[in-house]
C-alpha cells in the first residue's frame, strides 16, 4: 500500500512561481510514489481580509492553475477544504490536546499578526491546529511544502504524538518534504515571495509581464555600474536561474557576472525568456480549463466525496477513542 501525501495551498491570491518550485513542482514528482491528496485550504484563507465574493473565482483558479502546473486529476485527489466539515471538527478536538505556548512560538503567526495588526484573530493564532486536522484527517505521513511551513508541520507531529499518548494508538507521525528550492525570494530580494506582498511573478503571467517584472527586480545591491563584477551567491535572480534556465546559462551567468562579463540587463534577458518558455504551457492550460468552471466544480465535488468517506470514518475512530459516542 502507498503511503498517504498530504498538501494544501490557500485561494488567497495569485499562485506564483514560489509555490510552484516550493510545493506544486514537488507534488508533481511525488504523484506516482504516494496516496495523494491536495487541498485548496479555503477554511485557512478567510483567516485574513478577503472579499467573500471573489473567494468561489480564487478557489476554482487554484484548482485551474495546480491542474495545469501538472497535478493530473486522474492521479490524485484535489479536492475544497470546507466542502469536507470534518476538518474543523477534528481541528476542535486536537485544540485540547495543544499547548497554548507552542502556537504561541509560530513564526508564521507573529508574521503575520505584523501585517495584520488591524485583524489579529483567533483563527490567525489557531491555524497550525487546523492544519494538523487536514494532515491528519487522511492519516497522512508525508507533506510536502516549502521552509516557511516546516514548523507548522513539527508542530502537527506533536499534536499527533499527544492524541495517540492520551487516547491510544490513532494517527501516524505526519513528515515534512522540501523541495530543492524550499524558498524562494520576492523580486524585492528581501522578503519571502508572498502571494499578500505582491513581489510574485504568477504562474500565468503574460510574457509581456514577465519581462517587465524580471527587468526591474533587484540583483546584487553592491552591482551599481555595468562593469563592476557582481556576486551570483547573494543575487535572488541566480537562483530563479537555477530553476529555469539551461546548464550551460547557469554556469555562463555564475562565472561572467564574477568578472562583469555579463551585464544584468543581458542576465534579466536569458531568465525572462527561461520562465517564459517554461510559464507558457502552463498558462495556456489554465485558460482552456478556466473556460469550463463546470468540469472543475464537479471535479472539485466528486473528489471531496472520496475525501468524506475517509474522514468520516477517522472521526468515527476518534469520537470512539475519546469516548464521544
Ligand atoms: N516563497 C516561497 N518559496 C517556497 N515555497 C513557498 N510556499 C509559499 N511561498 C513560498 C509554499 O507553497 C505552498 C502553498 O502556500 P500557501 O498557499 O499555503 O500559503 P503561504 O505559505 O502563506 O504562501 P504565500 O504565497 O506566502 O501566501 P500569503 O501571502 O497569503 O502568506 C506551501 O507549501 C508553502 O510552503
Amino acid at each position: 500500500m502507498k503511503k498517504r501525501l498530504f498538501s494544501g495551498i490557500q485561494p488567497s491570491g495569485d499562485v506564483h512561481i514560489g509555490n510552484y518550485l516550493g510545493a506544486i513542482k514537488n507534488w508533481v514528482r511525488l504523484i506516482e510514489r504516494y496516496d495523494c491528496f491536495f487541498c485548496i485550504v479555503d477554511y485557512h484563507a478567510i483567516t485574513i481580509e478577503y472579499n467573500p465574493e471573489e473567494m468561489q473565482r480564487r478557489i476554482l483558479n487554484a484548482a485551474a492553475v495546480n491542474i495545469a502546473a501538472g497535478l493530473d486529476p486522474n492521479q490524485c485527489i484535489i479536492f475544497v477544504q470546507s466542502h469536507v466539515p470534518e476538518h474543523t471538527e477534528l481541528a476542535w478536538i486536537l485544540n485540547s490536546v495543544t499547548p497554548m505556548g507552542h502556537l504561541e512560538r509560530m513564526t508564521q503567526f507573529k508574521d503575520k499578526s505584523k501585517q495584520h495588526r488591524e485583524n489579529i484573530n483567533a483563527g490567525l493564532f489557531t491555524y497550525p491546529v487546523l492544519q494538523a486536522a487536514d494532515i491528519m484527517l487522511y492519516k497522512g505521513e508525508a507533506v510536502p511544502v516549502g521552509e516557511d511551513q516546516v514548523q507548522h508541520i513539527e508542530l502537527a507531529r506533536e499534536i499527533a504524538r499527544k492524541f495517540n499518548q492520551r487516547y491510544g494508538e490513532t494517527f501516524p507521525d505526519p513528515v515534512e518534504l522540501l523541495s530543492e528550492a524550499p524558498r524562494i525570494m520576492g523580486l524585492d530580494g528581501k522578503t519571502k515571495m508572498s502571494k499578500s506582498l505582491g513581489n510574485y511573478i504568477s504562474l500565468v503571467e503574460t510574457p509581456e509581464s514577465i519581462g517587465k517584472k524580471l527587468a526591474t527586480a533587484v540583483t546584487d545591491e553592491n552591482r551599481k555600474r555595468r562593469a563592476d563584477p557582481g556576486n551570483p551567491d547573494i543575487c535572488n535572480l541566480f537562483t530563479l536561474h537555477k530553476h529555469f534556465s539551461q546548464k550551460e546559462q547557469i554556469e555562463r551567468v555564475n562565472t561572467e557576472c564574477r568578472t562583469a562579463g555579463i551585464g544584468c540587463v543581458e542576465c534579466k534577458k536569458i531568465l525572462s525568456e527561461n520562465v517564459i518558455a517554461v510559464l507558457n504551457p502552463i498558462r495556456e492550460k489554465y485558460e482552456s480549463l478556466i473556460r469550463d468552471q463546470g468540469y472543475l466544480s464537479d471535479l472539485l465535488r466528486s473528489c471531496a466525496k472520496k475525501c468524506k468517506a475517509i474522514a468520516e470514518n477517522t472521526m468515527a475512530d476518534v469520537r470512539k477513542k475519546m469516548g464521544l459516542t
